[in-house]
C-alpha cells in the first residue's frame, strides 16, 4: 500500500475522552471512530488488524475441528422464549419490533439459534460430535461502555457451540477448544492464561476465562507465576487424540478470577514468591452447560440404544474487537503501538526520506515491488512530508520493521532497517534488504509452529 493513496486519518492531538492507552492510540492511529456511545467504525488500518486476528482465529478453530457458518445478527424473540432467557436477559438485550409487530432482538449471543439449527437437522448420535462456529457482530446494551472497543455495545465475537451425546463427549469438546485457545492467543503474541470463571447469564458449571494480564484490565485475577511462561501446544497437536495431559498440565496450577477465588486454596497451593494477584483483560471465555438449552428446546438425538437424549452442549467465545486493544495494552511505548508481526497491519514499511528525489524514488519503488513479490505486507511511505513526520507515523502505527532510505543511502547503496520493538537499527546493502526483511518477518508470523 502506498501511503499517499491510503486512508490513514492520524490525529495529532491526544483525544481527551480516552482514559486508557489502547483507546488513545487506536484513535490517534486512525484505527477506529466512535459513532455513538459504544458503537465504532473500523477505519482501514484498524480493520486490517481485525482481519488478521480473524484469520488466526479461523485457522485455529478449523484445526480443532470446528466448522464455520454464519447466523444473522437479528433473532426472533420466540427462540429465546423457548429457552427462558428472553426475560432473564434484562436491559442488556436490545429488543426490536418489525413492521408486522413481531418481536426481534439483536443477538447478544447465539446458543438458542444454533440449537434451533441443530435440532432441525441432526437426528442420530452417529452425527456427533459436532462443533459449529461463526464470527458475527453482537449487541449488548452495556450500562457503561468504555475504553473504546474494549467494552463496547456492538462488538465482534467468535462463538462456537459443541454438541455431544454425553458429558464425557462434551468434556473432550471443551478440551479441544481449550487447547485451540492457547494456540490462538499465542499466535497473536499474547500471553492469555485460562482461569476458573463464573458462568453468569450463559449458565452451566464449568467455565474458564482467558485472561491477558494488564493494569488497565477490568477483572481482578489470581494465579501461579509459572503459568506465564508455559509452553504452548504445537501445530502438530492431534485434536482427535487425548488432550487430558495438556489440559491437566494447565489447570493443575492455581488460576482464578475474583468471582471464583478461594483465598485459602491460593495461599496453600501457591508459594509466596509465585503468587500473582493482578488485573486482567478477558479476551475469551468457554463454558460447559450440559442440557441447559437442549432440554427446553428439545434438541435430542437417538443414542445407540434407540433412546432419545438431549445433547450436551458447550459454548466458546472470543472477543475479536477486544483483542485489538488488548494487544495494544500489551505492546506499546511512548511513541505508539508495537504490533507483533502476526497481527500487524503491515509487516514492513519503506520510509522514503526524500520523495521527489529521482534516485530515492527509483530505489524505493524497486524495494516496494520486491518486498511485495516476496509476500511481505508492505506500506510504502511515499508522501512528500519530511523525515520526522514519516518516523513518527511509522512508530505510531507500529509497523514491526522499517526500511529507511535517504539520498545518502541511495547513493552509497545502503538502507537502514529499524526494529520497532527493540529500537535496534542495522545498516545493510540495498541488494540484501529484501531477504533480510523476509528472514525477520516469516518466523514471527507463527503460522507454521
Ligand atoms: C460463549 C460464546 C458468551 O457469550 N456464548 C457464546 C458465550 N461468552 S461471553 O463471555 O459473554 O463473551 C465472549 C467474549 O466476548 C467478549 N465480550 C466483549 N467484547 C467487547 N465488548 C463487550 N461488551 C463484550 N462482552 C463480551 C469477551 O472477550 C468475552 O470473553
Amino acid at each position: 500500500m502506498r501511503l499517499s493513496q491510503y486512508f490513514l486519518p492520524v490525529l495529532k492531538e491526544v483525544p481527551k475522552e480516552a482514559e486508557i492507552v489502547s483507546h488513545r492510540m487506536m484513535l490517534r492511529a486512525g484505527m477506529i471512530r466512535q459513532q455513538a456511545a459504544g458503537l465504532y467504525s473500523w477505519l482501514p488500518l484498524g480493520y486490517k488488524v481485525l482481519r488478521k486476528v480473524q484469520d488466526i482465529i479461523e485457522q485455529e478453530q478449523n484445526r480443532a475441528g470446528a466448522i464455520e457458518l454464519l447466523m444473522p445478527t437479528l433473532q426472533p424473540a420466540d427462540l429465546w422464549r423457548e429457552s427462558g432467557r428472553y426475560n432473564d436477559y434484562g436491559k442488556e438485550m436490545l429488543r426490536i419490533e418489525d413492521r408486522h409487530e413481531r418481536d426481534l432482538l439483536y443477538g447478544p449471543t447465539n446458543e438458542e439459534m444454533v440449537t434451533d439449527i441443530f435440532r432441525a437437522y441432526v437426528r442420530s448420535y452417529k452425527e456427533l460430535p459436532l462443533n459449529l462456529y461463526h464470527i458475527q457482530w453482537k449487541f449488548r446494551d452495556e450500562v457503561r461502555p468504555r475504553f473504546g472497543t474494549m467494552r463496547s455495545r456492538e462488538f465482534l465475537m467468535k462463538d462456537a457451540y459443541s454438541f455431544d451425546l454425553d458429558m464425557e463427549g462434551a468434556r473432550k469438546a471443551y478440551q479441544r477448544m481449550f487447547v485451540a485457545y492457547l494456540r490462538t492467543y499465542w499466535r497473536m503474541g499474547l500471553t492469555a492464561i485460562p482461569m476458573k470463571a463464573d458462568t453468569g447469564p450463559i449458565g452451566g458449571d464449568l467455565s474458564h476465562e482467558f485472561i491477558v494480564l494488564a493494569d488497565t484490565g477490568e477483572s481482578a485475577v489470581f494465579c501461579h507465576a509459572d503459568l506465564l511462561d508455559k509452553a504452548i501446544p504445537s501445530i502438530d497437536t492431534n485434536f482427535l487424540g487425548d488432550l487430558d495431559p495438556i489440559v491437566d498440565d494447565w489447570t493443575s496450577l492455581y488460576a482464578s478470577t475474583e468471582e471464583m477465588h478461594d483465598a485459602a486454596e491460593y495461599e496453600r497451593s501457591v508459594p509466596a514468591d509465585k503468587q500473582i494477584s493482578a488485573r486482567g483483560i478477558e479476551v475469551g471465555q468457554i463454558f460447559y452447560f450440559g442440557t441447559k438449552y437442549s432440554e427446553p428446546m428439545k434438541a435430542t438425538v437417538t443414542g445407540a440404544d434407540g433412546k432419545d437424549v438431549a445433547v450436551h452442549m458447550g459454548s466458546y467465545g472470543i472477543g475479536l474487537t477486544r483483542i485489538v486493544p488488548a494487544l495494544i495494552e500489551a505492546f506499546h511505548d511512548d511513541d505508539g503501538i508495537i504490533w507483533p508481526v502476526s497481527v500487524a497491519p503491515f509487516e514492513a514499511a519503506i520510509l522514503n526520506l526524500k520523495s521527489g528525489d529521482a534516485l530515492c524514488d527509483e530505489t524505493c519503488e524497486k524495494l516496494y515491488a520486491e518486498l511485495q513479490a516476496a509476500g511481505i505486507d508492505t506500506l510504502y511511505d511515499d508522501r512528500s512530508d519530511g523525515a520526522g513526520a514519516k518516523f513518527a507515523t511509522a512508530d505510531l502505527i507500529g509497523v514491526p520493521y522499517q526500511v529507511i532510505l535517504g539520498p545518502r543511502g541511495a547513493k552509497s547503496g545502503e538502507v537502514e532497517i529499524k526494529h520497532r520493538r527493540t529500537g535496534e537499527r542495522e545498516t545493510i546493502g540495498i541488494a540484501d534488504a529484501v531477504s533480510r526483511i523476509v528472514g525477520l518477518v516469516v518466523p514471527e508470523r507463527r503460522d507454521t509452529v
